[in-house]
């Protein structure tokens, strides 16, 4: 069924009413306990009173606010799909206080109240019940009209609750009272009574001879058969607070026992799994929305950093320290490349290390050692942590420094071998250096319907006319994408010149494969560290 389809919860609780037959109603006291009534099939749920000042940990004296009576009820509307009737005590105050609690039940999904004709603050009806006095008759019956009146939803319901037979008064009184409550606008009444047999209530049924529905709570008669109470012609019988007698009990043996043993081992098949805690939680839908709202992050996404090399255009920094720990502000390189991934989902970051290896560091991360970083090039670096080249990964040299959304960019490319390309290369270099330039399919384009771009070429000494940007040492592969990679690197192993090789190399032994290496255009918002000029810059970025 559509939520379209389904009754509003207000006309779900009329139709109890009025159903013609006998409707149940079952306590609840959170948003948990509320659930599982649903889910146990009943059509509508108490909100007690007694239960919730329980679970709270307060008595049932209005210690607990309305306000924070509504902040439970809420709760319990908000993980349910069948109506609400709130047990409002005597409505925390006069006809102006219950005015404005009912316009809060309907801004909050409640279908209904009940208030009772007791004074505030209230004492549960099973505690000295006889020095409890009753509220004015007309006050109340006041009460009843501002509901009414106050109500925006025309089948809100509110049901007047006489305490009489719990006060010590006789059936005439309860009569009195009844026609009152029942002229100012009571949808039903809730007869209740603390015998042990019905005899009270199944009294009042008789002479009040049908004039509306009638809601009994048989806490105290719970051995009469229901049918006593169908044939009588009642609307709704509520079983007021056992869910919460339940639980208590529940918890008491379930603790005493952990106490007692100092374990758990005895209790673990007494209760219930972990998962169907999750399973009431609605756990699983919120999975769903993550898949549908969420920047896909693949869960076994690992980054492989590039970080053996000196950086000896660094001179005396880097003299005893590779320049992956060369401190940028007071932290390491390194260190805020690492922050970068983790901020971006990445847990899993292995680290290939070479220079002053035993000086490089950082929480968390797999190291790989490389020890002939001495005059050889990036992909030997590259070959020595092969074994972690599989599944989503990003492979990222060590000595650069980039904005969040690059890589997140780049995450969420579908290509199975991705490069970040900074389209604004002119503007960072006069040409000098190793540069990895980048010729695509197509150059940078603002344009966001452009078809993805593809490399054609990288190298240091591309035709400048043909220069599209420069590849920022930042790759991203797929499962697929570093089997690729995988099978690139053992073909080039093979090549006598191999250990001078870079990632240019490898990029272009792909292009000749056929391999198509999808280009993601960036617009600077980076860094790489190379000289002191650079370190200056990473200083400030
Ligand atoms: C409640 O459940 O809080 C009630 C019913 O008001 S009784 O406790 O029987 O009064
Ligand atoms: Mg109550």
């Amino acid at each position: 069924m559509t939520a379209a389809c389904i009754a509003k919860k207000t006309s779900q609780f009329r139709d109890l009413l009025n159903s013609g037959r006998l409707e149940f109603l079952m306590e609840a006291h959170n948003g948990l306990s509320a659930r599982i009534v649903e889910e146990a099939g009943f059509r509508g749920i108490w909100a007690s009173g007694l239960s919730i000042s329980a679970a709270l940990g307060v008595r049932d004296n209005n210690e607990a606010s309305w306000t924070q009576v509504l902040e439970v009820v809420e709760f319990m509307a908000d993980a349910t799909s069948i109506p609400i009737l709130l047990d409002a005590d005597t409505g925390y105050g006069n006809f102006n206080n219950m005015r404005r609690l009912v316009k809060k039940l309907e801004q909050r999904g409640v279908a209904a109240v009940c208030v009772e004709d007791k004074l505030f603050p209230k004492t549960n009806s099973f505690i000295n019940s006889e020095r409890q006095p009753l509220a004015d008759r007309d006050e109340f019956a006041g009460k009843i009209k501002a509901v009414k009146e106050a109500q925006a939803d025309p089948d809100f319901c509110v049901v007047a609750r006489l305490e009489g037979f719990i006060a010590g008064w006789g059936i005439e009184e309860m009569l009195r009272r009844a026609e009152a409550y029942q002229s100012a606008g009571a949808d039903a009444l809730l007869i209740h009574s603390k015998k042990p047999t019905p005899d009270q209530v199944l009294g009042f049924v008789a002479a009040w001879q049908n004039r509306c529905p009638l809601v009994i709570v048989p806490t105290t008669y719970y051995s009469t058969p229901v049918e006593v109470f169908e044939q009588a012609g009642i609307s709704i019988v509520i079983w007021a607070n056992q869910n919460v007698r339940s639980s208590i009990a529940a918890m008491q043996q379930t603790t005493r026992r952990i106490f007692e043993e100092r374990s758990v081992q005895n209790v673990e098949d007494m209760i219930v799994p972990v998962r169907e805690v999750f399973r009431l939680q609605n756990a699983e839908e919120l999975m769903e929305a993550e898949e549908r709202y969420l920047p896909k992050t693949p869960d076994s996404a690992r980054a492989i950093i590039l970080a053996a090399s000196r950086g000896s255009e660094m001179g005396e920094i880097t003299a005893g320290i590779p320049k992956a720990m060369v401190s940028i502000g007071g932290t390491p390189l390194l260190h805020k490349l690492v922050a970068q991934f983790r901020a971006s989902g990445i847990r899993q970051v292995v680290v290939i290390r070479g220079y002053a290896r035993e000086k490089v560091d950082a929480a968390d991360v797999e190291f790989v050692d490389n020890e002939e970083y001495e005059g050889t090039g990036e992909l030997l670096s590259l070959t020595k942590a092969i074994d972690h080249l599989q599944d989503d990964v990003v492979i990222s040299f060590g000595d650069i420094l980039f904005r969040k959304h690059i890589l997140n960019n780049l995450l969420t490319e579908q290509g199975d071998i991705v490069v970040a390309v900074d389209a604004t290369w002119e503007r960072r270099h006069g040409g000098a250096g190793y540069v990895d330039y980048v010729n695509a399919t197509r150059p940078y384009s603002l344009r966001y319907d452009e078809e993805d771009a593809f490399l054609v070429a990288a190298g240091p000494n591309l035709p400048r006319e043909d220069i599209d940007g420069e590849w920022i040492g930042l790759i991203k592969t797929t499962a697929r994408g570093s089997e690729v990679m995988k099978n690139a690197l053992t073909e080039l192993s093979a090549r006598a010149d191999f250990r001078a090789l870079r990632f240019d190399h490898l990029l272009n032994h792909l292009v000749a494969k056929g391999e198509r290496v999808q280009v993601l255009y960036i617009t600077g918002h980076w860094l790489d560290v190379d000289d002191l000029d650079d370190l200056a810059r990473a200083q400030a970025f």
